[in-house]
């Protein structure tokens, strides 16, 4: 199948997760074409069924804002006409379906019917998608989508809870390639990141309020206290610097190491002991299952999907939003000696491996078959 997949090409979880998406289409013999303003970061291997095609977005000094929806859904209808492209897979609602919708539309036009997918991530829900300057494009969007899948059940819920909608949502979770996992480093650089004795401790994400950053500071704040740590924040993000403060307000600044946007995340998470992801909104959490599939137990909170990810008591702890002691006793408690890590980190394993690549992408394909079955030719 021809396939057009439109995503954010940044560090976000939507787009990470379109592009391997993409990627596992392609090793299954599909014709993946990424339709986007930038080459995606985690796709640094274009082989002969990836494409990447650049939306361009010329500047007009009249547009206050520069019509990014109207670009994208010109250069959807191009590409599908050009490379006879079959399917439209959207991640994203804003404004990937509502663009995805116009190309449609111009399509049938010219008598070129395209059915669309639309996989909803979270923030296009409860937080951006939610607000009422969107909330009438969105619900629209996802109502005229062919196909909708939300990454949890958890976010099914709360899409249908906050807009009206009359289409059926299909639950198909994040995944990851577990078998990419099974033999990534010969040698582990933990020496150059801490001490034999120290416990390394990792957050990843993009340092957005959502993510409670100051928890994460907080939770490894009593961590260090009761035993030689480190912790590794990991990407790039607005509340960055208020984190390095708060660091050095409690004293702690030589123990937190702050390393940017990596594309190196399989080597963090090679050497990390705990992974942490206290957010206020998660709807999947696809870094706390990159950790778990690294063999990394998590503390997370219990928001969202993130139930539906990590297993309590066996690849981590949930706790409520905001609990600190409670996350920060869990983590003691899987951190409290080596063979108890050693069984929490067999068991995140475990438990990521029905999340494998192999189990979940076919969902895609039997959508997408059904999708095309849905269209009136
Ligand atoms: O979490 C983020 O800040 C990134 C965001 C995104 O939209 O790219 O992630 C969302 O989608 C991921 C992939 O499906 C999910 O794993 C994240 O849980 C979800 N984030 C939120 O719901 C806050």
């Amino acid at each position: 199948m021809r396939i057009g997949i439109v995503c954010y090409p940044t560090f976000g979880g939507s787009g990470v997760v379109a592009t391997e998406l993409g990627i596992a289409l392609a090793g299954r013999g599909h014709e993946v074409h990424f339709i986007t303003y930038k080459q995606p970061v985690r796709l640094d291997l274009l082989s002969h069924n990836i494409h990447f095609h650049e939306v361009l977005v010329p500047d007009y000094p009249l547009f206050l804002y520069q019509p990014y929806e109207l670009a994208l859904s010109s250069k959807l209808v191009d590409m599908v006409k050009l490379h006879k492209i079959e399917m439209l897979h959207v991640h994203y609602a804003i404004p990937h379906a509502y663009a995805g919708y116009m190309a449609k539309k111009m399509l049938e036009e010219e008598n070129i019917f395209i059915p669309m997918v639309t996989t909803l991530h979270g923030t296009d829900i409860t937080l951006v998608g939610n607000h009422p300057v969107y909330k009438p494009a969105v619900s629209f969007s996802i109502n005229n989508s062919d196909i909708v899948t939300s990454v949890s059940q958890s976010l099914k819920d709360d899409t249908l809870r906050l807009f009206d909608i009359d289409k059926e949502i299909h639950v198909v979770p994040n995944f990851i390639d577990i078998a990419g996992k099974e033999n990534p480093f010969t040698e582990c650089q933990r020496e150059l990141m801490a001490k034999k004795e120290e416990r390394i401790i990792t957050h990843i994400s993009n340092l957005r309020p959502v993510k409670r950053i100051a928890d994460v500071i907080e939770i490894f704040d009593c961590i260090q206290k009761e035993m030689p740590a480190k912790l590794l924040m990991v990407g790039e993000g607005p509340e960055k610097e208020s984190a390095e403060e708060l660091c050095k307000t409690k004293g702690i600044e030589h123990k937190v190491m702050f390393v940017g946007n990596s594309n190196e995340i399989d080597k963090i998470l090679c050497f990390s002991d705990l992974f942490l992801l206290p957010s206020e909104k998660e709807s999947f959490g696809l870094a706390a299952l990159e950790a778990m599939a690294c063999g990394v137990p998590v503390i997370s909170s219990n928001t969202g999907g993130l139930a539906e990810v990590n297993m309590q008591g066996v690849s981590g702890f949930l706790s409520n939003v905001g609990d600190v002691d409670d996350m920060a006793k869990n983590a003691l408690f899987i951190l409290k000696d080596d063979a108890q890590l050693m069984d929490f980190k067999v068991k995140a394993k475990e438990v990521s491996i029905k999340f494998d690549t192999k189990n979940i992408v076919p969902l895609y394909e039997s959508l997408y078959e059904a999708a095309l079955r849905t269209m009136v030719f």
